[in-house]
């Protein structure tokens, strides 16, 4: 059957995330990686250095040589585990079918949810815009009917772009296409295969599977299909989620109890509908704050029985709530979580509608 895959890439990950948390760094070459001078290697650069020739895995000598004024930063990966759990989040209010490959590129197999109403592009772009209001940050995205191929897509048009290949462009767009950037073909690869003059996918297309074989082995089936547009289309899905949460992120800092009260009524409803999807309770209810000056607080509490409706969900994260914020220290970010999972028997049913 059919499928559609999409895969997302955000932009240059870990410099966007320095750009978005230092706003003064913005439009600016950043360039992160080890600074040491000597010993140093660059992460990853901001577009805005790239046009001076800077790239990953370069040595940050050479990158100070291309772009001399270029603001280098430390990576601080706990910030960009964190944004990754943001981006995860918002892919599982899509979809489980989620293969992620990286802090910042994931596929996902959105086939299920494509219709005549929505289509796989209009998906993406949500899934895109989405991102950008949960976490300030820009990504790629590429659609097509295998993982390799969407994969080649979201690199296609980045910045920012949502990239389609399917049957009646898929050859154009391989032939046209480097070899280096198929997937798979690392830098030991590329440099064989152009001093072999194949330089393009249509170099490989033109080559016979036999001749693959006997130049590369195993791995010459597999070129040759990379060449056709044919590659798995099965994603290795994650293992079982562990909790459920939600969480907001203000756009102000807000003291008013009520207020905050009633947002944390509405994240306990979303816990509730995606439980209830999945048919599970738990039986531990989190809350988290982040005050103003992002402070993270949490409180948890064991239910005495396992929770899944909105009502349950709350009634705890109402008391939690109290306990964790402090009077007069404004919040950031409100959050609540179920954890200590387990299946129900009876989907969408309580123990009440038995007796009723
Ligand atoms: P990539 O997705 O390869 O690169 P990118 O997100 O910086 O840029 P773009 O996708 O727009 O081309 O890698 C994601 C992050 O992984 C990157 O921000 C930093 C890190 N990384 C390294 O630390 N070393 C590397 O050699 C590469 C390629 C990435
Ligand atoms: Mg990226």
């Amino acid at each position: 059957m059919e499928k559609r895959i999409i895969h997302i890439d955000m932009d240059a990950f870990y410099a966007q995330v320095e750009q978005y948390d230092n706003p003064e760094l913005r439009g600016k070459p950043v360039i992160v990686g080890g600074r040491s001078f000597n010993r140093g290697v660059v992460a990853t650069a901001s577009y805005e250095a790239r046009k001076y020739g800077v790239h990953s895995a370069m040595p940050t000598k050479t990158a100070h040589k291309l772009c001399p004024d270029g603001i280098f930063v430390h990576p601080r990966f706990e910030r960009y585990k964190e944004i990754s759990g943001q981006v995860r989040d918002i892919f599982l209010s899509y979809t489980d079918l989620i293969e992620p490959l990286s802090l910042d590129e994931a596929y996902l197999d959105i086939t299920e949810l494509v219709s005549k109403e929505r289509s796989s592009r209009s998906i993406a772009l949500a899934i895109q815009s989405e991102i950008f209001e949960k976490t300030g940050l820009t990504s790629s995205s590429g659609i097509s009917y295998n993982k390799y191929l969407a994969k080649i897509a979201s690199g296609m048009n980045k910045p920012k772009a949502t990239t389609v290949i399917d049957y009646n462009n898929v050859l154009e767009i391989l032939h046209e296409l480097p070899i280096g950037k198929f997937p798979g073909v690392g830098k030991v690869t590329e440099e064989k295969m152009i001093g072999m003059g194949i330089k393009t996918g249509k170099d490989l297309y033109d080559i016979s599977k036999n001749d693959l074989i006997l130049k590369f082995g195993k791995r010459g089936e597999s070129l040759y299909n990379k060449a056709r547009g044919i590659g798995t289309n099965e994603l290795t899905v994650e293992r079982e989620r562990k909790s459920v949460g939600k969480e907001t992120t203000f756009n102000y800092d807000r003291n008013d109890d009520s207020e905050i009260l009633g947002v944390l009524e509405e994240l306990s409803a979303k816990v509730s509908s995606r439980l209830l999807d999945k048919s599970l309770a738990g039986k531990v209810v989190t809350v988290k704050i982040k005050t103003g000056d992002f402070e993270s607080h949490s409180k948890q509490m064991m239910t005495m029985d396992p929770v899944y409706t909105a009502k349950d969900i709350y009634h705890y994260a109402y008391n939690l709530y109290h306990e964790v914020k402090e009077e007069d220290v404004p919040i950031r970010l409100i959050g609540v979580t179920v954890s200590a999972l387990e299946t129900r028997l009876y989907r969408n049913m309580t123990i009440y509608d038995f007796i009723m």
